[in-house]
């Protein structure tokens, strides 16, 4: 059989072009009779100069560079410890990346058949400030322009960038990333689901830059463009220093209806918070705070004249007109 040739292009993202890497980053390559080639899985920072691509099978690195790509497009030195062929494989830049700052990984590697490719991957600057966060309302109803939105308190100075937010019930779209953005103790951070008017503007500078109903100039605001209720009641929330990393803080709430968790992404969910101390006494969904009765203007939030004990009992549903986005929570509770 005449060498088999496939070239795969690949559009992994936007991408102005590398002069000093020999690595086309928009075309992934593969040479030779077996194209069972070694899948790429993913690319993540571990420190802020070292980051780690996990593949499907045994590889090698031919070549590597990190560019990053915002103003500066300036290309980084990248090594690699390698003395055998691995699947998980750490490269290291010589350089800093600033925390959430764009930079695309080029590298071409080959496994044991002789099989090369090459690929591209997009990544943000490893963010080792990240602050401590924790959850304090949610709203789950959607009525006109009052749109689903988790608040988050800052407890310490820091950075945003890359902090996840694990929505358990949605399987359209599970996770959200923060982008880059410098907070202090005592702010707050609100993450707005849905994006449904003009003016609103992800806030990375300034409090007051976004418009929207509930957004705040005394907060932080994030909009989403989710549909199709993508906040649901009984819920586990966890909120995490990155995708897959530590988790800062939990929120377990559920409807009186259910007797055991939907599904096991959220049983899963709710026992990681648990076992992370952001959750208790047990995970089970009669351990959750109860979310009946709640609608787009009453919330589900933290009694502020309670203490933090990360269980049920700080929690509540609060009374009819209470919902309060970027501010301290009521402690008038809805009365059935
Ligand atoms: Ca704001
Ligand atoms: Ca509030």
């Amino acid at each position: 059989m005449s060498r088999l040739v496939i070239c795969l292009v690949f559009v992994l993202a936007a991408f102005t072009g590398c002069s000093s890497c020999v690595i086309d980053p928009q075309t992934i390559s593969i040479w030779g009779g077996d194209i069972q080639v070694p899948e790429l899985l993913s690319v993540y920072p571990v420190s802020t100069y070292e980051l780690t691509a996990e593949f499907s099978g045994l590889v090698t690195v031919n070549a590597a560079c990190v560019e990053q790509t915002d103003d500066s497009t300036k290309v980084i030195e990248t090594l690699w410890n390698q003395k055998a062929a691995s699947s998980l494989i750490t490269f290291v830049m010589a350089e800093k990346i600033g925390i959430g700052v764009p930079v695309i990984l080029s590298a071409s590697v080959q496994d044991s058949g002789g099989n090369s490719y090459s690929f591209s991957v997009p990544f943000t600057g490893y963010n080792e400030r990240v602050p401590d966060l924790r959850i304090t309302e949610i709203r789950t109803g959607y009525a006109k322009l009052k749109v689903e939105y988790m608040e988050i308190l800052v407890l310490s100075d820091g950075n945003m960038a890359g902090v996840a937010v694990y929505n358990a019930m949605n399987s359209t779209k599970s996770v959200y990333e923060f982008p880059g953005c410098e907070v202090r103790a005592g702010d707050f951070v609100l993450w707005h689901l849905r994006s449904v008017e003009e003016g609103l503007i992800c806030e990375s500078d300034a409090m007051d830059a976004s418009l929207g109903t509930d957004s705040s100039n005394s907060a932080w605001d994030f909009w989403d463009t989710q549909e199709r209720a993508p906040l649901k009641s009984t819920n586990v929330l966890l909120l995490q220093e990155r995708i897959g990393g530590r988790i800062l803080d939990a929120l377990l709430c559920a409807e009186s209806k259910y007797d055991a968790w939907p599904s096991e992404a959220v049983r899963l969910a709710a026992e990681a918070a648990v076992e992370a101390g952001a959750w208790g006494p047990t995970a089970l969904i009669t351990d959750a705070v109860c979310s009946d009765y709640m609608t787009p203007t009453r919330t589900l939030g933290r009694n502020p004249q309670f203490d933090d004990t990360d269980c049920a009992g700080n929690w509540m549903v609060c009374a009819t007109s209470c919902a309060s986005p970027g501010t301290v929570n009521s402690s008038k509770p809805h009365v059935p």
